[in-house]
């Protein structure tokens, strides 16, 4: 059988990849047809440096226990299946460790996620800083299943555990001058690789938000994914998830959130300031200035889907824009 291929043009993977991962990338996913999911975790555990320690995906992912698996809310639902969950763990954008996706998780396994606190600061009228699994335990937790779309159009269908982002600022009782949130991620060089040799970029890696947005009931501070706790590669112990807005607002390693008065600052908006906004909502009618929104491609499949605006919740969102 001929498998095709989509032109290399038509799937822009360039948020800083080079090209020559980009093209390694291709032949593992027709590999992996031929070859099978073992053979994809093979080929990412062998495909480290010399001096590394042989070690394969499926290892640095979390087994349930404890609190995990939560109950799934059948209200935030996609009508496809999950995406690959082996896949999904060695195809990550983490700059902090390396911008090559599939050595995100081998180059996180010595990262430590405990302790971990979070702190919550500025226009509030109860600032707090809180140990990770104090706050875990005070927050409403639960499973939900969302579309996550990258702007460099791929994307994955993940059941993420949470807590709505609205349940810990309901907590800290943010003032009436508090107009945005401003979230940082940890600056850790010593544990980061790519913190380390990659000092053009401004870390540590900021974002923000409305206070609209960050109160939306999609809004979910994720611990949380596939049923057991955060693996590295995806933002443990604490990661955003905004699944109308680009990939690159839900921000990772959380270790601040801030009430500001201005809009804040964004870490990708400072770096390329024509190509990602503030905003950065998903619309297939708007194309990046160097590739089109209309279609992502599914990273486990390779399936090529029509890209939806607002990434298909427009029914939460929408009346934010209006
Ligand atoms: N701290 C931090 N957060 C980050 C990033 C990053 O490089 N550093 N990359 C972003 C981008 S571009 C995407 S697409 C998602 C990827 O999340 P995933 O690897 O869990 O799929 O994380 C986002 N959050
Ligand atoms: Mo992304």
């Amino acid at each position: 059988m001929l498998i095709k291929l989509p032109q290399i043009s038509q799937l822009p993977e360039r948020l800083v990849t080079p090209e020559a991962v980009y093209m390694n990338r291709r032949k593992f996913l027709k590999s992996l047809g031929t070859l099978g999911i073992g053979a994809w975790a093979l080929v990412n555990g062998c495909n480290t440096s010399a001096g590394e320690q042989w070690t394969d995906v499926s290892q640095s992912i979390p087994k349930p226990g404890g609190i995990y698996p939560l109950a799934r809310n059948a209200k935030y639902t996609v009508d496809r299946p999950l995406t690959n969950e082996i896949i999904a763990a060695s195809y990550n954008n983490y700059y902090e460790f390396t911008t090559d996706k599939e050595r995100v998780w081998k180059l996180a396994e010595r990262f430590a996620t405990r302790p971990w606190q979070v702190e919550v600061a500025g226009e509030v009228a109860n600032p707090k800083t809180y140990d990770i699994d104090e706050l875990i335990k005070k927050m409403p937790l639960e499973e939900r299943v969302y579309r996550h779309r990258c702007v460099e159009a791929w994307s994955m269908i993940v059941p993420w555990s949470g807590f709505p982002l609205s349940a810990l600022i309901k907590e800290v009782e943010p003032t009436s001058h508090a107009k945005y949130l401003r979230m940082v991620s940890f600056y850790r060089p010593a544990q980061a690789a790519g913190q380390k040799t990659q000092t053009w970029y401004p870390w540590p890696y900021y974002e923000g938000l409305t206070m609209a947005e960050a109160m939306n009931e999609l809004t979910l501070m994720v611990t949380g994914v596939y049923g057991h706790e955060l693996p590295k590669q995806h933002g443990a112990p604490l990661r955003l998830a905004v699944p109308w807005k680009y990939g690159f607002k839900s921000i990772k390693g959380i270790v601040r959130i801030e009430f500001t008065r201005e809009q804040p600052k964004t870490f990708w908006n400072d770096l390329a300031p024509d190509e990602y906004d503030f905003r950065a909502n998903v619309n297939p009618k708007v194309p990046h200035p160097r590739w089109s929104q209309a279609r992502e491609r599914l990273i486990d499949t390779g399936e090529l889907i029509p890209t939806l605006l607002y990434n298909g919740y427009g029914e939460y969102v929408a009346g934010m824009y209006r």
